[in-house]
């Protein structure tokens, strides 16, 4: 999507503070974050929200949260993190690009 802010980060045309890459997902720092560490994990892939994955997006969801874990261990907060996926103006989402939120606190 052209004018998506997240598949621009995606594509590497707007600088992000990454964690992770493979060929399908990126995991970048927040902006604003709300932890001491507060990671977004993107799918490469545009998809605008959880409410807009069906079952052929099954296989990237689960690929998407047992990214976290991993993740998170590296980052120094694998004993405890929490985990949000906003959805829909009323669920708090502002950027339509699915992400996952980890965030936790270094012991
Ligand atoms: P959402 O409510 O789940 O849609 O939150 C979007 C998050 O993306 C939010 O925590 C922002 O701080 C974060 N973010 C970012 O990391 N980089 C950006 O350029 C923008 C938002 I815009």
């Amino acid at each position: 999507m052209s004018d998506c802010l997240f598949c621009k980060i995606a594509a590497g045309e707007i600088p992000a503070n990454k964690v992770y890459e493979d060929d399908d997902f990126l995991a970048f720092h927040d902006i604003r974050p709300k932890a001491e560490v507060h990671f977004l994990i993107i799918p490469k892939a545009h998809v605008a929200s959880l409410a807009d994955c069906g079952p052929e997006h099954e296989a990237m969801l689960g690929r998407l949260l047992a990214l976290a874990p991993r993740l998170a261990r590296e980052q120094g907060i694998g004993a405890g993190f929490q985990t949000r996926i906003h959805t829909g103006v009323a669920g708090g989402q502002e950027v339509f690009h699915l992400h996952l939120h980890v965030l936790g606190n270094r012991p």
